[in-house]
């Protein structure tokens, strides 16, 4: 233990404090393993911007996140965490997503337009909140094989999210990325889980505008590299 002022044991606060302080940081760090998928919409993100980063193993079997450190950057102990250089950490993957894209995305993941703005966050809101829990229950019991509190079977489940791709399906343009010609932050939330979608060991019903969207995904170095090739529980 260093001693700090008259301290040789310090009290409890200051203990804490010595307990959280870490080294400054050198670049822009991200918190989490990469088979998660708040963690995934992070990293695709970065690999759009071109981001200079690292990334730190932390969740699941890599620890980290129940330490007093972690905690005093976000006290959920979840994954992911932004931290940067000067000390500004931040958390909430949709949250990250949008900081990302208004810092370093000038009028391309972030819309300068303010209704695209705010239609592109309805769709992260609606993948995040409204989507996404079939998706997960499915993807608990069919992909990780754990027990799940939901009683809902299978077959309910993969109705309920291939309703879910109809809705997002019809409010896609003939082409292209949600809000057209490029992919912005509101193809982030629903892109990573269409990828999870196709990752689930079921016979996918036939919707194609969602396949081509799929692939327009994929055409994105960025989106194979951070998406499509993680692994569970990685
Ligand atoms: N809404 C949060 C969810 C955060 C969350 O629950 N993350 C999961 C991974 S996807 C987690 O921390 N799990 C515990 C672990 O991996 O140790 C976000 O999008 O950041």
């Amino acid at each position: 233990m260093r001693t700090i002022g008259r301290y040789a044991s310090p009290p409890a606060r200051l203990n804490f404090y010595v307990q959280t302080r870490e080294e400054p940081i050198a670049m822009l760090r991200i918190w989490g393993r990469r088979g998660s998928s708040s963690v995934q919409k992070v990293m695709w993100t970065l690999g759009e911007l071109g981001v200079a980063h690292e990334r730190v193993e932390a969740g699941h079997g890599h620890g980290i996140t129940d330490t007093a450190a972690y905690l005093a950057k976000n006290p959920n102990g979840t994954i992911p965490t932004l931290e940067e250089p000067d000390g500004f950490t931040l958390w909430e993957s949709n949250a990250i997503v949008r900081y990302l894209a208004n810092r370093h995305g000038a009028d391309g993941l972030a819309p300068a337009d303010r209704r695209d703005y705010s239609r592109a966050e309805s769709w992260m809101d609606w993948a995040s909140i409204t989507f996404e829990p079939a998706l997960s229950t499915l993807w608990l019991r069919l992909v990780l094989n754990q027990p799940t509190p939901s009683s809902v079977s299978d077959e309910a489940l993969i109705a309920k999210v291939v309703r879910g791709l109809d809705l997002f399906a019809a409010a896609l343009p003939a082409d292209g990325y949600l809000l057209g010609g490029r992919l912005t932050i509101g193809d982030i939330p629903i892109g990573q889980l269409i990828s999870r979608w196709f990752k689930l060991p079921i016979p996918h019903p036939v919707q194609h505008r969602i396949q081509a969207y799929f692939e327009l995904l994929s055409s994105s170095q960025a989106y194979c590299d951070h998406v499509i090739a993680a692994r569970p529980l990685t």
